[in-house]
């Protein structure tokens, strides 16, 4: 099923294989999407280059630290200039001080809660209005969240508030957007280990928890985060906008 044959689509947040994001880019390709990677600064360039051998065609990898506005402005000009128009873009950048995943959220720094706000909620504001002159053919953003956003999870701490404003700023951009018929949605993933995950303090009993309390009795991989993206990006879920879509094997509807 060719769902995204000559779309072109842009991924942030590759880091290593375990990545969401290379999950997501698997999906896509499979589906027929051009790819564009950014990466944030050199340290990964040649991870991502290494992975990226590995889909079909060629795609793009361009260098973007999501704190600095002047490589997001850079980083979508050269998209404009490589490949014009933009179908869709996936938002899989995170980050907070392994210090404040840990202990009470009382705790948290002042600087260590601007740093997850910016990083982590404000990226996908900065990043919409960066791609929107691209998505002149309409085009579908989706981000990625977690429970820990809606409600507390143990050590989650000031990366649960950090979602909550994403989740928010998902209805707000979908609603800005929607009149140029650009979808803004968020996948809410069950935990999985990725380099992002090792920083949660006992992330182990997490996914135990899970395999003993989700209704489907386990956890959820990459390739499951992948195909509800290819879902979101593709015209199968042209009426779903400002939507949070739970992946995460059922936990979410448990007491
Ligand atoms: O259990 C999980 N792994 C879940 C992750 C459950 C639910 C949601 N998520 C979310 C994360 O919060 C994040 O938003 O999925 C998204 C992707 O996370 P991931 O795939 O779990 O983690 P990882 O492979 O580490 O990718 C996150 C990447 C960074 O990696 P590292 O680990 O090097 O910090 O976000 C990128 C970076 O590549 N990133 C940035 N990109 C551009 N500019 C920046 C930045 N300033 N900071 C981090």
């Amino acid at each position: 099923m060719n769902l995204l044959q000559g779309k072109n689509i842009v991924i942030m947040g590759v880091a290593n294989h375990r990545s969401i994001a290379w999950g997501i880019a698997q999906s896509l390709s499979k589906a027929g999407a051009n790819l564009i990677f950014t990466y944030q600064g050199e340290r990964l360039r040649e991870n991502v280059a290494k992975l990226v051998e590995e889909l079909e065609g060629e795609s793009l990898l361009i260098n973007c630290d999501v704190t600095k506005d002047e490589e997001v402005e850079a980083a979508f000009a050269e998209i404009k200039e490589k490949v014009g128009v933009i179908h869709g873009l996936a938002h899989c950048i995170a980050f907070a001080k392994t210090e404040e995943l840990e202990g009470e959220f009382v705790n948290t720094s002042r600087d260590g809660y601007a740093l997850a706000q910016d990083i982590s909620a404000f990226s996908l504001v900065a990043v919409a209005r960066a791609a929107r002159p691209l998505m002149s053919e309409g085009g579908s953003i989706v981000t990625m969240t977690y429970l820990g956003g809606e409600r507390v999870v143990p050590n989650y701490n000031v990366m649960g508030v950090a979602k909550a404003a994403l989740d928010a700023s998902v209805r707000y951009l979908a609603s800005d957007l929607g009149k140029e018929n650009i979808r803004v949605n968020a996948i809410s993933a069950g935990p999985i280990r990725t380099l992002a995950a090792k920083g949660i303090r006992n992330f182990n009993s997490v996914l135990k928890e899970i395999e003993e309390r989700a209704p489907l009795r386990r956890t959820i991989d990459q390739s499951e985060v992948g195909d509800t993206a290819l879902f979101l990006m593709s015209h199968l879920s042209r009426g779903i906008t400002g939507e949070i879509i739970h992946v995460d094997a059922g936990y979410s509807i448990m007491g």
